[in-house]
């Protein structure tokens, strides 16, 4: 069958500042909290070049223009604005964004701007991060600076991207700096407080009567218990709550409802933690929820869940060796690969459903908002051949992903684009560069780029807005 994408529907593509840019001492730019982290001798990786995007912006977006994607999501690098603790505006750093954004627009490609990718300035991060209040005042006043410089020219500001995932790995995992582990409290905390900056800088942007819209995006990966039995049923509800849950509240219902705060409460007895938000912090989050104009879904796997009561323990598979993650946390659950969803060598699950199922629950549970799936891809060990790459799987991946975005749309969720994660390969935070994302591959020895397969597949969809679907996809994620 042949399926079509409403006209005013935005393919576009993905990047963030940290992971493509590079130039981490050109332009002014201040040290990040990655910068010292990744130069430890156990990383083997850092983001000082990256994929040279500082430099080379200019014709990867005309590429992007060539290849006829109509928007890209660029973040800017909160660093190269406020290098230095003193609160001086570096100017070199807001020329650099104002450049990039003319050049998008030039290029009749639309930027969708994020505030806050992950790359918190160092001396942020050493006061506490999202923890202290500090970095909240200062994230607004970043904001503002963003907003009066760039407000007139970019339509759509994303505030932050994937609490969870940085909340998990700052204190779950431990993959991402601090380091820490099994601080399932201390994740919670933060991502409470991030949801409060966003809803300020909602709050801020909305009083300045600027002409484009403001969102959030999320990282949703949907929870299933590996079998129906009440114990992993529960289980898995669980890991939905803090990962999904608490932040679609915070976002879309303006607060955390009661059922979420005593399943979060539940997790945190383990910890002898315990979280109760103030009214004045509802009240926050409730004003911004009215005022939020769309939800940015980011998604690339789900997880079947298995009740757990053991020790903590995470193992994380760096190298890509398929079958070596392990994710056990005590009175939440343990991850399960289940033989039957294949996965990525990351052991990331492939599995489609699981977004057609996050957007009709979004849809079901929540006030409505017009929602784009901000980043969707694939990482895989990939090599040049005749100065391109054969990524059929990509290829199907996005095609599978699409057709359940579709088979959403069907059913009345309002999907007003699509962005690939990424535009071209990029710095994996936690597997550095062995694994590629890109719809354009990065030779890093040259910094030439080589589109992709994908990326003819795409350009092609772009232009025609139709596609063919796929095989039926499995709607049911449990036995
Ligand atoms: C998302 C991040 C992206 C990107 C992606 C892939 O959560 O927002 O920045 O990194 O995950 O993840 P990874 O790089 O770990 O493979």
């Amino acid at each position: 069958m042949i399926r079509t994408f409403p006209k005013d529907f935005v393919f576009g593509a993905a990047t963030s500042a940290f992971q493509v840019e590079g130039g981490a001492r050109e332009g002014g730019r201040g040290a990040c909290c990655w910068d010292g982290f990744l130069q430890r001798p156990d990383k083997g990786f850092d983001g000082e070049e990256a994929s040279d995007f500082f430099h080379r912006y200019r014709e990867d977006i005309e590429r992007s223009r060539e290849f006829n994607l109509q928007a890209l999501t660029i973040s800017i690098a909160w660093p190269r604005i406020f290098p230095a603790p003193d609160g001086r505006v570096n100017e070199a750093g807001l020329q650099y964004y104002s450049d990039l954004i003319d050049t998008c627009l030039k290029n009749g490609i639309e930027p969708y701007v994020v505030l806050y990718h992950f790359d918190t300035p160092l001396y942020l991060f050493q006061k506490g991060d999202w923890l202290a209040q500090e970095t909240a005042e200062a994230f607004l006043q970043y904001a503002r600076v963003c907003f009066e410089r760039f407000g007139s020219r970019v339509r759509h500001w994303i505030t932050l991207k994937d609490p969870f995932t940085l909340a998990s790995g700052q204190y779950i995992t431990g993959l991402f700096p601090p380091n820490e582990k099994f601080a399932v409290s201390k994740a919670v905390e933060m991502m409470h407080r991030m949801m409060l900056a966003h809803s300020r800088a909602v709050r801020l942007y909305k009083s300045m009567k600027l002409p484009g819209k403001i969102g959030i995006a999320h990282r949703l990966e949907a929870a299933y218990p590996i079998k129906w039995q009440p114990a992993n049923t529960l289980a898995a509800d669980l890991e939905d709550t803090l990962a999904n849950e608490f932040l679609l509240d915070a976002t879309l219902a303006g607060g955390y409802r009661p059922e979420t705060l005593r399943k979060i409460n539940r997790i945190l007895r383990y910890e002898g933690r315990s979280f109760v938000p103030n009214e004045a912090e509802i009240e926050v989050l409730t004003e911004a929820a009215g005022l939020t104009d769309f939800l940015g879904v980011n998604y690339y796997s789900s997880h079947f869940i298995e009740y757990y009561d053991g020790e903590n323990k995470v193992v994380h598979n760096a190298q890509g060796k398929k079958g070596t993650s392990t994710f056990a946390i005590r009175g939440i659950g343990r991850r399960i690969h289940k033989t039957e969803v294949p996965s990525t060598d990351w052991d990331w699950s492939i599995f489609p459903s699981g977004l057609y199922d996050m957007l009709l629950r979004i849809r079901d549970n929540y006030p409505a908002k017009p929602i784009f799936i901000t980043e969707n891809g694939i990482g895989i060990h990939e090599q040049l051949q005749d100065g391109s790459v054969q990524d059929d799987r990509r290829i199907d991946y996005i095609r599978q992903h699409l057709n359940a975005v579709l088979d959403a749309m069907d059913e009345g969720v309002e999907v007003k684009g699509y962005f690939i994660w990424s535009l071209m390969d990029a710095l994996s935070w936690t597997n550095g560069y062995e694994k590629r994302y890109g719809l354009f591959y990065v030779d890093y020895e040259t910094q030439q780029r080589y589109p992709k397969k994908s990326m003819y597949w795409y350009k092609d969809l772009a232009a025609k807005r139709i596609m063919l679907t796929v095989n039926a996809i499995q709607t049911k994620g449990v036995d």
